[in-house]
């Protein structure tokens, strides 16, 4: 039995990718792959560096998670020049992420990230709580072709775009897939605000942040769902999988791959194991050769 896939112009020896922004340094995605990861996602890169926001930016409820990290990062270049060679010691496909504002920021970073050395490159539009990036830019289809085109010009590699909750979510990844993008990965974190009741404030020092974990999954695997009946790129699904079975629903919702992140947060990089195992055991089970049999069989 075999757990590897070719997804949006990689082959990975499993389908679990480690999502963005959950672990950032090089060697931190050096050791995700070693605990069995099928690929990794760089923390979402800028031109310039960022600190991020202030403290508190995360804050765990019942449901999961609400972020507000503010991109800190330290400028595309620096990473790619101390975490990515680190990253790349894994030996698993590296995909960088990268956040621009807009579309020749993207530019000038897939072409630094391409030199570098990067297996493919994820844009994300899809940050629900960054000032003239992410979802600002990705819930509009005319911006979304802008950068991907853009970024279709100026490298070969494969290009992956993070889309998030929106009423163009459709739209936007129809864009994607004309201009050339491999894959969409769907979707990223919920604006959404956590109020502490004793201080009588908002928890986050930005106020609003992003919703992962649990209480994502099922807007997630609805998106999945639904962008599966309009794309013929594959979906790489993302929102809340916490185990075996969660990472199950995505694919027969439609996704070819899927990235976990707050279960990292929760559970540690051991995660990928339980995963690897308890996916073979289902396969095993039921009676398929391949993860990819499963994928889009709840649409018939
Ligand atoms: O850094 C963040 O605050 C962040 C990003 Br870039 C993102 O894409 N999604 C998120 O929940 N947080």
């Amino acid at each position: 039995m075999t757990l590897s896939v070719k997804v949006g112009g990689l082959k990975l020896r499993n389908p679990f990718i480690l999502a963005s922004g959950i672990l950032s340094h090089g060697s931190l995605l050096k050791r995700a792959a070693g605990a069995g990861a099928g690929a990794v996602v760089t923390k979402s890169l800028t031109l310039e560096p960022r600190e991020g926001y202030p403290t508190p930016a995360l804050v765990a409820f019942e449901g999961g998670f609400v972020n507000a990290m503010g991109l800190p990062n330290p400028g595309c270049e620096e990473y790619l020049r101390t975490d990515l060679p680190l990253a790349k010691e894994g030996k698993v496909p590296v995909i960088v992420s990268l956040a621009g504002s807009h579309e020749g920021e993207f530019e000038r970073m897939a072409v630094l990230a391409a030199d570098a050395g990067a297996d493919a490159l994820e844009l994300n539009l899809s940050c629900p709580h960054a000032e003239k990036r992410g979802l600002e830019l990705g819930q509009d289809p005319a911006i979304v072709r802008k950068i991907v085109r853009r970024v279709r010009s100026c490298t070969s590699l494969p290009i992956w775009v993070k889309l998030g909750l929106c009423d163009s979510l459709i739209d936007s990844a129809l864009a994607c897939q004309q201009e050339g993008a491999q894959a969409v990965v769907a979707i990223n974190t919920l604006r959404s605000m956590i109020i502490d009741v004793d201080a009588r404030r908002p928890t986050l020092s930005n106020l609003f942040g992003g919703l992962s974990g649990p209480a994502l999954r099922p807007v997630a695997v609805r998106c999945v769902f639904e962008l599966y009946e309009k794309l013929s790129i594959p979906i790489i699904g993302s929102g809340g999988v916490m185990g075996w079975r969660d990472a199950v629903e995505f694919m027969l919702a439609g996704a070819a791959a899927v990235q976990v992140g707050s279960a990292v947060a929760i559970k540690g990089l051991q995660i990928f194991r339980e995963l690897c195992d308890g996916l073979g055991a289902y396969l095993k089970k039921e009676g398929f050769s391949s993860p990819t049999n499963l994928v889009g069989l709840a649409h018939r």
